[in-house]
């Protein structure tokens, strides 16, 4: 398949891979399209073919199936939703090509793909909960989800109801805003219509929802980050800068840099190494204060 692999003749063949991405819906995605394509790089020996699957499932499949009729060496994913991936990857695995996962994974079985580096979806919802137990103990709060059926927004529920369990915390509603500025806006705005100024909380699964429910906030009278606390995820660089202004209180850190690891993981399997099936990349989090400290030296 493809240019045979890891280049063992001549050693300046190119490693071909298929990269599905989920698509462009957030900052956090950009960066991390950014880093796998820095990191798939024809001075890294690789040949790219990199396709954006705007956020549906059928078309990120078909985009992982196109790749298995051009024989690439090796193929990559950030699966959008945890289901419907058996038949495709066992595709992939009956036409040789070993897939590896990178950012969010998926629920088939783990013999279907070689490797997954990714984050800890359910420690950054944890994390969340309880600073907002520690800190908005008795609120109202309104949840923006992420994609539905996607793993980071159902280990982020997973952790951050785990977290507020038997605190004062009231959860109003819970609803998904796909990811996207837009969405976090319009899923405030009608959350606002319902419940008005009961709202005091809002966790949104990730920086860009928040940032969209901004608008809504303020188009409501409200202040946020006073009149409604808001912790959300990500921390990428327009969600640090609302953290640093006051407008969002606190923001747990999911990692987008993965296109050093998911490169060298296609690079060991293809050479026929063992791998780890799980590699975990580290996060951080960070208060108002933390943010304004460190807002221009972060590289997303
Ligand atoms: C998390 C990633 C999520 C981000 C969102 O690793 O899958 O998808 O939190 C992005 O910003 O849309």
């Amino acid at each position: 398949n493809g240019t045979g692999g890891n280049g063992e003749e001549g050693g300046d063949e190119l490693i071909t891979v298929g990269f599905a991405q989920t698509g462009s819906e957030s900052g956090w995605r950009s960066a991390n399209t950014e880093s796998m394509k820095e990191a798939f790089s024809k001075e890294n020996g690789f040949d790219l073919k990199f396709n954006a699957a705007d956020n549906k499932q059928e078309a990120q499949i078909a985009a992982v199936r196109s790749f298995i009729n051009q024989g690439v060496d090796a193929i990559v994913i950030a699966p959008i939703t945890v289901d419907g991936w058996d038949d495709v990857l066992t595709e992939a695995k009956d036409a040789g090509i070993p897939v590896i996962l990178e950012d969010r994974t998926v629920s088939a079985s783990e013999d279907l793909y070689a490797s997954w580096v990714g984050l800890d979806f359910e420690q950054e919802g944890k994390t969340a909960g309880e600073w907002a137990v520690e800190n908005a103990d008795g609120s109202n709060l309104v949840i923006l989800e992420g994609t539905t059926g996607s793993s980071a927004a159902l280990d982020r529920a997973t952790g951050f109801g785990a977290a507020i369990e038997g605190s004062d915390i009231t959860t109003l509603d819970s609803q998904t805003g796909d990811f996207t500025r837009d969405g976090g806006k319009k899923v405030m705005e009608g959350f606002l219509q319902k419940y008005g100024d009961d709202i005091n909380l809002l966790f949104a699964h990730n920086d860009d929802m928040g940032l969209g429910a901004l608008d809504a906030i303020k188009a409501a009278g409200l202040t946020p980050g006073k009149d409604i606390t808001i912790v959300t995820i990500d921390a990428v660089k327009d969600g640090m800068t609302a953290l640093a202004n006051g407008e969002f209180n606190f923001i747990v850190e999911c990692n987008p840099l993965l296109g050093e690891k998911a490169a060298d993981l296609v690079k060991a399997v293809l050479a026929g190494e063992d791998v780890e099936k799980k590699t975990i990349v580290p996060d951080q989090s960070f208060t108002q204060e933390q943010a304004a400290e460190v807002l221009d030296s972060r590289p997303y």
